[in-house]
């Protein structure tokens, strides 16, 4: 085996003698620092980089400008619980049962003893963090303890560090949890949760509209325990001293983010920084406010792009820009109307959140799951827009290649090795892919099949076109990327073809 190799696979970093930073220093070419950037709801459309014209995005420009900026990057599922569960294991969450959106009392639901993105780095040595929106369930059972030590969680699964908020920005438990524990909970003021039942005696939105500094939008709740002037999902009480400012909650995470890249400049690490911008509530710094001109969301989207433009100005000054590859992408589509009155839809002044495709959050159509896509890795990522089809379901299998550690058998099953692709080397990556949101679509060689579903064609509430029809739909996304034209009629061959692909990879 060559020396290199040995390097990568851990077995003789510092046995000749050299100090831990020089060891480290030799095997940069194959152990780069990895972040991984996750906006929630971030849309194909919505940065300047991929199109948008009515708001800009200077440093998420400048990131795509450093390295890929991929046209056809994909999330797994068009909610966040199925995606982030995709990204964590390599495996596709319509395989597993509870793996929908989940309520922020949740139980896990990663396998504490299957390989992870985290511990396959933790394995390799390397330090690992989860800095943000978390959503994939805490602790054994819905019923739990908030006011002791809540776990399993991002620790148990291969996090070293672990700072997040449970659930979503409009859910409670409206607190941050640093390992295990609430950060700030006074003792005597305990946290209970319910999310079926009124617990203790804050006003709900609901009840108290008055309340209320935003407000949210009729028929799609958002109105049970109000936490600073915003109803939530669920019912909270306690924690009054834990609870968070929602205009401070990005800071608080870019903070917590910079401290553990400072504290591990000299290591290999693994960040997972998993931003909350444009997710609802979108209630940014009052320095973001009223300057997109597209109202609260566009004020979000700023936000987020300051946050990933201050963790670049960070890797320079610590002269480590070109030691750290930073990938960039989104949990799921757009949406504009998800459940307060925050002016998304009546500002939008022309902005297209979804670009030109069809569809969004939610969505069977393309807008559901292609989304923002880049990686960049200053001195060995050259330059370049590629169109290559990548997943996040392929980092597990991917990283695992760049950093030769390799994955026990039978973990991350869905999870293939696209590293040629990410590293721009290929513009080949998946030969197949698999779309899901309320029904699975399969694409291949740029055919994309959406299989036949009774749901509703259009989710009135949030004004999505779902894909949901009766029929199959084919479209050729090569020469339809918007979807227009259902050539099913007309390619039943294909149909029959892609149909009979899909129902094998769901082992059926
Ligand atoms: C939906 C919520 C929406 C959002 C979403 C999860 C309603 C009517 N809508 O159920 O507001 O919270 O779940 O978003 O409750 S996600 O990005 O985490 O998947
Ligand atoms: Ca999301």
């Amino acid at each position: 085996m060559k020396f290199r190799n040995l390097i990568a696979l851990g077995l003789i970093s510092i046995t000749f003698g050299v100090s831990a930073q020089n060891a480290s220093k030799k095997s940069t070419a194959v152990r780069p620092n990895i972040i991984v950037i996750c906006a929630d709801d971030l849309g194909y459309g919505d940065l300047s980089c991929y199109g948008a014209t009515k708001i800009q995005t200077p440093n998420l420009d400048k990131l795509a400008a450093s390295g890929i900026r991929f046209t056809d990057g994909h999330c797994t599922s068009a909610t966040c619980t199925p995606s982030r569960y995709a990204l964590m294991t390599g495996e596709y969450p319509w395989r597993k049962k509870g793996t929908g959106v989940l309520p922020g009392d949740a139980a896990l639901i990663v396998p504490t003893n299957k390989t992870t993105l985290p511990n396959l780095f933790q394995k390799a040595g390397y330090e690992t963090a989860i800095v943000g929106k978390w959503h994939l369930g805490l602790g054994t059972a819905v019923a739990k303890d908030w006011n002791g030590a809540v776990k399993p969680g991002p620790n148990e699964v291969g996090f070293g560090y672990s700072f997040i908020f449970p659930a979503t920005a409009d859910r409670v438990p409206t607190v941050f949890l640093e390992n295990h524990k609430v950060v700030a909970l006074d003792p005597k003021d305990p946290i209970t949760v319910d999310y079926t039942t009124k617990v203790g005696d804050d006003p709900t939105g609901k009840e108290h509209p008055e309340l209320l500094k935003l407000q949210s939008s009729p028929g799609q709740g958002h109105n049970n325990t109000i936490v600073n002037g915003i109803g939530r999902i669920g019912y909270m009480s306690g924690g009054k001293m834990a609870r968070w400012v929602d205009e401070e909650v990005s800071s608080t995470f870019l903070t917590k983010a910079q401290s553990f890249i400072e504290a591990h400049q000299k290591n290999p690490f693994f960040l997972y920084f998993a931003l909350t911008e444009p997710h609802v509530p979108r209630m940014p710094a009052t320095m973001f406010r009223d300057k997109s001109g597209l109202g609260l969301r566009g004020d979000a989207i700023l936000q987020l792009d300051y946050t990933v433009g201050e963790i670049m100005k960070q890797l320079k000054t610590l002269g480590i820009e070109k030691n750290t590859l930073i990938v960039f992408s989104s949990d799921n589509g757009p949406v504009l109307d998800d459940g307060y009155q925050d002016e998304a839809v009546t500002k939008l002044n022309g902005h297209t959140p979804a670009g030109k495709l069809r569809g969004g959050k939610y969505s069977s159509l393309e807008a559901g799951t292609r989304v923002p896509f880049i990686i960049s890795w200053p001195g060995t990522i050259k330059p370049k827009v590629s169109a290559a089809v990548v997943s996040q379901l392929d980092f597990l299998a991917s990283f695992s290649k760049l950093i030769g550690q390799p994955i026990p058998a039978g973990d991350g099953p869905d999870s293939e090795n696209t590293l040629d692709a990410f590293l721009g080397k290929s513009e080949k990556g998946r030969a197949i892919l698999i779309e899901h949101a309320s029904s699975l679509s399969i694409v291949k060689d740029g055919w994309k099949y959406i299989s036949p579903s009774d749901g509703p064609a259009y989710a009135r509430l949030v004004g999505i076109e779902t894909g949901n029809l009766k029929e199959a739909q084919l479209f050729n996304l090569k020469e339809d990327l918007s979807e227009q034209h259902n050539l099913a009629s007309k390619n039943p061959e294909k149909v029959k073809e892609l149909a009979e692909l899909l129902m094998s990879i769901r082992g059926e």
